[in-house]
């Protein structure tokens, strides 16, 4: 299996988060991906090769215009504002995000031109600081999806990119949850524009509400996420069973929110449910948002899985026969997350195999 990689991941690495008012070290390192690499570096089956430059056109074609150029601007403009050299905090977050009761009857906040404001405007919640490299991160991770994505328009039968700030909390006009760009998205879209339609789906413990909101009106692209639910866990406000899609995407969204404590089993449970409907899409590819934040030791999720349930999973994705991009997101415990990674990898390929051989004897 080729894996798209770039070292430039590092450039964005805030160190500090802020949770509910208390600065703790971030959870969203370099380290992760760097652990990840070393794994299947170690592993044969793993072939690495670099991203190419796809430029931002592929960027906008998910989001809106004014957050690229915010983020593309931001470290300019903290530095004017005299913030120098600690990262850019998202603090000040407009009525639209904080609370539409702030504006009732008033119409939508507007982006004002001050640092505070301008990052506060484009970022829905406070937990994503963005520092120098940010940005060059950002677009660097999409050109390892769309990287990705053309290996498997070349052909391969599953790719995968490994990549951060992880995206999928990321929708249309804003940036949050760790991520700037939501690079599954890109993916997907691009995908979508050349193969035909696309099925994603987000495995990460937190319900990618970026990528949901992207495509939520869409029919040929349809979202199903595993994750906890948002009546305890973040992203809070997104991902409940009975958001099924608006419009033409009626139906296309596959919401399957799960308890604190979920077991392998229980898990397995539920992925037969989302891959049954994955099935019935009648997709050209599939697009998985790994996040292996699911893990029993995961220190900001509350699933009880244990390794040896990721090569499970793996293989039952591999079941559909799809061609598979599969894209890293979340996962911080990390003596384990190399480990996990390989494995959901090794299931997905083994799987594969096993298809190969079927459809030769038939
Ligand atoms: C991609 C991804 O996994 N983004 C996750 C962003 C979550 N950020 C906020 C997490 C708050 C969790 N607080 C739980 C504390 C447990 N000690
Ligand atoms: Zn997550």
């Amino acid at each position: 299996m080729r894996v798209v990689y770039d070292p430039r991941h590092v450039l964005h690495d805030p160190g500090t988060e802020v949770q509910y008012g208390v600065p703790m070290p971030m959870y969203e390192v370099p380290a992760r991906v760097e652990s990840i690499r070393a794994a299947l570096l170690a592993d044969s089956e793993f072939a690495f090769t670099g991203p190419t430059d796809h430029g931002l056109g592929p960027v906008s074609a998910v989001h809106n215009e004014g957050l690229v150029r915010f983020l593309a601007e931001s470290w300019s403009l903290w530095r004017r504002h005299g913030g120098g050299g600690g990262a850019m905090p998202p603090q000040y977050l407009p009525d639209s995000v904080l609370h539409p009761a702030m504006r009732e009857g008033m119409g939508p906040a507007r982006e004002p031109s001050g640092a505070m404001g301008r990052i506060g405007y484009w970022c829905w919640e406070t937990m994503t600081p963005l520092v120098a490299g940010s940005y060059q991160a950002a677009l660097t991770a999409v050109d390892v999806a769309l990287t990705a994505a053309d290996l498997l328009l070349a052909g391969d039968s599953a790719v995968y990119g490994l990549a951060r700030p992880p995206g999928h909390h990321c929708p249309r006009s804003a940036f949050g949850g760790y991520g700037l760009f939501n690079y599954s998205a890109a993916a997907t879209a691009y995908l979508a524009e050349r193969a035909g339609r696309v099925a994603v789906l987000d495995v990460d413990y937190h319900h990618g509400n970026g990528t949901q909101q992207i495509f939520y009106q869409r029919a040929d692209v349809l979202y199903v996420s595993l994750h906890a639910d948002p009546d305890r866990a973040y992203p809070h406000f997104i991902g409940w069973a009975d958001e099924r899609g608006a419009g033409a995407g009626e139906g296309f969204t596959l919401n399957l929110p799960l308890p604190p404590g979920c077991t392998n089993d229980d898990y397995l449970a539920a992925l037969d449910t989302a891959l049954e409907r994955v099935a019935g899409h009648d997709a050209a590819v599939l697009v998985v948002s790994l996040g292996l934040d699911t893990y029993g030791q995961d220190p900001i999720a509350d699933f009880a899985l244990s390794t040896d349930v990721y090569h499970e999973v793996g293989r039952r994705v591999a079941g559909l026969g799809l061609p598979t991009l599969v894209l890293q997101e979340g996962g911080y415990f990390l003596p384990k997350l190399g480990e996990n990674a390989r494995t959901w990898l090794r299931g997905l390929l083994g799987s594969a195999l096993d298809l190969r051989a079927t459809s030769h004897s038939a």
